[in-house]
């Protein structure tokens, strides 16, 4: 009988906001993997535009997970770390990776930190630099363009895009790891989307949809999710990267339709049985 596929999501839990945790465990789980986590931090709400959130750290809680976990010899098909409250933490986390790894494990970095041009204000302007170094011990990054560029040293600019420009940038951080997605690539205003780069194949491939005005709060923890599930699921990068674009584009559309408070996350919820069914295709 085949084994099922397992999984690690670290990354904080916000009650509130449909981000991080509570975003990667449902969508994981129903792409039929199991979903195990490391919660890095509890939170009432995410940071982003709400005010008077609790923060509850968990920074000491991290290794005696990692080392119980070791004591019961488990095995993971992958692990998936999105927001990592502090450089300590990072530093942790390079320990953790290589405490359960093995051969098989896919290692996905998002290196959630920043976007529009801003790091979020939890975090001092050195976090980018201690952020490349858990990125160097990758598989799969999948940063937004503000990350990317800021893992480089690199000024932001603001899109549209070139191609010549999206290219040398996944040249650069594919000497982080071997395979990169980038998202919140355009090349004009009416699309957005995702370049994902596979170094061995020397293939860059692109996944656009239709850009939906507004910026909602958890899109890259939902395309996170999603793409480790279809890659988890033994998809390839490119279908991969479409699917998540897909997923992810719909949601927010699904929650522009219903005018809800960009701060509230979008609603994957009501898409996962779709999303479940491009996997099975
Ligand atoms: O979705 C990214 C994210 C996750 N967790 C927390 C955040 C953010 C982005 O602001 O604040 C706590």
């Amino acid at each position: 009988m085949k084994r099922q596929k397992r999984v690690v999501a670290i990354h904080d839990i916000s009650g509130f906001g449909r981000c991080s945790l509570t975003v990667a465990l449902p969508i994981i789980s129903a792409a039929g993997i199991e979903t195990s986590v490391i919660p890095t931090a509890v939170l009432s709400t995410h940071t982003g535009g709400i005010k008077g959130y609790t923060y509850l750290d968990l920074t000491d809680e991290i290794m005696p997970f990692a080392k119980h976990w070791k004591t019961l010899d488990l095995k993971f098909d992958g692990i998936y770390t999105g927001y990592v409250g502090s450089i300590h933490q990072l530093e942790i986390l390079c320990d953790v990776f290589d405490m359960l790894k093995s051969e098989e494990t896919l290692i996905v970095v998002d290196p959630v930190m920043a976007d529009h041009g801003k790091l979020y204000k939890t975090f001092s302007e050195d976090f980018p630099m201690e952020m490349k170094k858990l990125a160097s011990k990758a598989d799969i990054i999948v940063p937004n363009m503000t990350e990317a560029v800021f893992m480089l040293g690199r000024p932001y600019e603001e899109g549209p895009y070139t191609e010549s420009y999206i290219e040398d940038l996944l040249k650069d951080l594919s000497q982080l790891a071997k395979k990169v997605v980038l998202t919140g690539v355009y090349y004009d205003e009416h699309q957005l989307g995702a370049a994902s780069y596979d170094v061995e194949k020397n293939q860059v491939h692109y996944a656009f949809e239709e850009r939906i005005e507004g910026h909602y709060h958890g899109t890259g923890d939902v395309f996170g999710s999603a793409l480790v599930a279809a890659l988890i699921r033994g998809l390839g990068l490119e279908r991969a990267a479409r699917i998540a674009v897909d997923y992810t584009v719909a949601s927010i559309k699904r929650t522009w339709l219903a005018g809800t408070d960009d701060r509230f996350g979008v609603n994957f919820e009501e898409g996962i049985g779709s999303f479940v069914e491009q996997l099975n295709k």
